[in-house]
Formats: structure tokens, C-alpha cells, sequence
């Protein structure tokens, strides 16, 4: 509460119980930066929302879950900035020290009962959100199997009624259904990362993690690799292709054969 107050210490009756007095001053200047901090941010994330990794163009549940979270997050932060510029104006102009909550109370409500209650809240909407990526009981209806190498993206498609095929930084998946990746790798650890679509899945050699993401709608989904994984880690790039069903089925018999699974198997 003292921050951006001009304080000097009380006189007389008051003195040597240093209670500090705020002389009449401007507006508490650090609050007001991080106001301007945080919408000069969110300036940036609505100018920056229309671009193929954006995060806050969800086209799927799962993306749209962590983007409502991102949203709530960075509203809250407003909120509570405000809330602070207010007390510290509050503080700074009042005219006399009238009695007001104790300091037990500022203690106890504003340092540990308000921020336990919204880092509570962020807690269950970041569990709502990683649980909406989870793989769950019902089994998707399709999964694709996803080979992070140095430095390219290989996909499979193993549950299909055609032969093994594969593609190369192309993953081709169904519109509006739920879609399982297995992701693993062969040398180092990526991490498989499409924006539009969800949250990030590492590929972690003699692993195959899981994450199901969903595209709402047919269309081109860019991805990328999210861990620094050796000299061609920036040119790692993928997209995601959702097409219907029929379109799906027609473009899957034109790729590649391949004649085993990943490494020979598919370990769980
Ligand atoms: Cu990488």
C-alpha cells in the first residue's frame, strides 16, 4: 500500500511511533505502469489473435478452453490493478486517518484469503483445461501417431482400415471429432505444439505421450516445435490438415505406404 506514496514521518503526538503520514502526492506512478504494462499486452494479443499460432484463435475445445482461461487470467489482473490504484489513490488523498479495517485484516484478507481464493480458481480452470485435453475414458475415433525427429514431423495412421501410410510434416486428421496423437521421438526431446488446436505435448524419447485435440472446422492448422531440440529447431515446423470425412479417406489412400509401425510397434 505504500508504493507510489511520498511519505514522511508524523510529528509531535505522533512522534516515535513512526506512523507514516502520505504527503498530498500525484497518482501512484507504479501502479499506473503495470495498468499500462498489462493493456499494451493485451493490445499486443488482440493485434496478434488473427495469426496462424495464435493461441487466442482457438479452433477446437481444447484451445478454447486454455484461451477462456488466458482471458479470465488476464481480466482478473486487470481487475486486481485497479482495485490496487484505487486503495493506493484511496490512501494518498484521504484527508484524515479515519478509522478503517485493521491491519490484521488487510493481513489476513488481502494476503492470504483473496489470494488463495482466485489462485484456487485459476487452479480449477487450468485442471478443466488440461482435463479437456486428457485422453479419457471414451476412445476417440481416430488416432495418428506423431515421430518427432531432428528436425521434422512424421505421422502415421494406424487405426485406419488402409494399408500403414505415412506423411511428413503434414498431419491429416477428421473435422469435428476428437482426434488422439501418440507423440514420441527417436533422438531428443520436441515438443509438438499446434496453437489453434490446444496445448503442447512433449515428445520424449522411450515415451509416447498422448494429448487429443479437436479441429472444429475442415482447414490448415500450423504447428510447431516448442522445445529447442539442436540447429534446425526454428525450421521444425507442421500443419494439420482437417478435412470431412469423405476428403480424409480419399487423401489418406494417397499417401505413402510404410511397412511396419513406429520402431516396430506401438509400446504402451
Ligand atoms: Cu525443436
Amino acid at each position: 500500500m505504500a508504493v507510489g506514496l511520498d511519505a514522511t514521518w508524523a510529528t509531535g503526538a505522533d512522534a516515535g511511533r513512526r506512523i507514516p503520514r502520505a504527503r498530498r502526492a500525484g497518482p501512484p506512478q507504479r501502479q499506473v505502469s503495470c495498468l499500462l504494462a498489462v493493456l499494451a499486452c493485451l493490445a499486443t494479443a488482440a493485434a496478434s489473435a488473427a495469426t496462424p499460432f495464435s493461441t487466442l484463435d482457438p479452433a477446437g475445445p481444447s484451445a478454447r478452453a486454455i484461451a477462456w482461461l488466458w482471458w479470465i487470467m488476464a481480466g482478473t489482473s486487470i481487475a486486481i490493478t485497479l482495485g490496487m490504484i484505487a486503495l493506493a489513490c484511496h490512501g494518498t488523498l484521504r484527508k484524515s486517518r479515519s478509522a478503517g479495517p485493521s491491519e490484521r485484516t488487510w493481513l489476513l484478507g488481502g494476503g492470504i484469503l483473496f489470494p488463495s481464493l482466485v489462485l484456487s480458481g485459476f487452479l480449477g480452470m487450468g485442471a478443466y483445461a488440461g482435463w479437456s485435453m486428457a485422453d479419457r475414458l471414451a476412445a476417440p475415433p481416430f488416432t495418428v501417431q506423431i515421430r518427432a525427429r531432428q528436425w521434422h514431423w512424421e505421422a502415421r495412421y494406424p487405426e485406419t482400415e488402409l494399408p500403414l501410410v505415412r506423411s511428413v510434416n503434414v498431419v491429416h486428421i477428421p473435422a469435428g471429432v476428437p482426434v488422439k496423437f501418440r507423440v514420441s521421438s527417436p533422438d531428443v526431446i520436441h515438443s509438438f505444439w499446434v496453437p489453434r488446436l490446444g496445448g503442447k505435448v512433449d515428445a520424449v524419447p522411450g515415451r509416447i505421450n498422448e494429448v487429443r485435440l479437436q479441429a472444429d472446422r475442415p482447414g490448415i492448422y500450423r504447428g510447431l516445435c516448442a522445445e529447442f531440440c539442436g540447429a534446425g529447431h526454428a525450421q521444425m515446423m507442421l500443419e494439420v490438415h482437417a478435412h470431412e470425412a469423405s476428403e480424409l479417406a480419399r487423401v489418406l489412400a494417397t499417401l505413402p505406404q510404410v511397412g511396419t509401425p513406429i520402431d516396430g510397434g506401438d509400446p504402451q
